[in-house]
């Protein structure tokens, strides 16, 4: 069985890991949890997601299962503890409209990390392929362009069966979704805190003696 490990722990640098962690980092634990019981395991860490705001974007095609997915997604955000009033919630007209509604809700500075939720089913056109592919592109354009997350919130199937295996008991797609939102969200604070000037980027802990290191090296990552 393929066993993926999927933590942006991974991209803490040395300093962090060594425990000069910043207040963003300390809310990130080691326990493993490990999710999903179907063909695909993830392992996320202990997420503290309290102080974390949530954007969930809902497309109307197939209700009945996008329904199984947010109810996925909201019990891994109770697992992190995010509060009920930092999660807001919108519908779009179908999975082609997820980029431009993310993006408008990324501008707007409400929210964290944005997780749009779309089935896709395959027909007998290529009404599919040609959706599924710009969705998908277009999620990661808005997530890339405006630095808020963007989760993959798109279940893409050939049929019916395939969708409920995957948005209902333990392996609703949706719970790895809401973990990863809580994640991304948290190590984009990471990212963030501690800059007090503007090409510090996080990641570590800004050199404020400034004399000695020339600015490009305070770069994160
Ligand atoms: N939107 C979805 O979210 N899931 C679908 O399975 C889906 N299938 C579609 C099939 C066809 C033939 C068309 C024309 C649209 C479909 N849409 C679907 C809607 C699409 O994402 C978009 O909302 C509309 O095309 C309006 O821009």
């Amino acid at each position: 069985m393929l066993s993926l490990v999927f933590s942006s722990a991974a991209f803490q640098g040395p300093a962090l890991l060594a425990g000069s962690r910043s207040p963003a980092a300390q809310m990130r634990t080691a326990a493993p949890v490990i999710m999903a019981g179907g063909t695909t395991e993830v392992s996320f860490p202990t997420l503290d997601g309290s102080e974390v705001r949530i954007g969930i974007l809902k497309a109307r095609w197939h209700e009945g299962h996008i329904g199984n997915l947010v109810g996925g997604i909201k019990e891994a955000l109770t697992e992190c503890k995010v509060p009920e009033e930092n999660i807001v919630e919108y519908e779009v007209p179908g999975a082609f409209e997820l980029p431009l509604a993310c993006r408008y809700l990324a501008l707007s500075g409400k929210v964290d990390a944005i997780i749009p939720v779309g089935v896709l089913i395959k027909g007998d056109t290529t009404h599919f392929e040609v959706i599924s592919e710009s969705a998908a592109k277009g999620l990661m354009d808005v997530g890339l362009a405006t630095g808020i997350p963007v989760i993959f919130g798109l279940l893409t199937a050939n049929n019916e069966e395939q969708v409920v295996a995957r948005s209902v008991g333990s392996n609703n797609h949706g719970n790895q979704w809401g973990m990863a939102a809580v994640d991304m969200a948290l190590l984009r604070k990471t990212a963030l805190s501690g800059a007090k000037s503007k090409s510090f980027l996080g990641f570590g802990q800004e050199d404020t003696d400034g004399a000695s290191t020339p600015p490009v090296k305070k770069i994160g990552f």
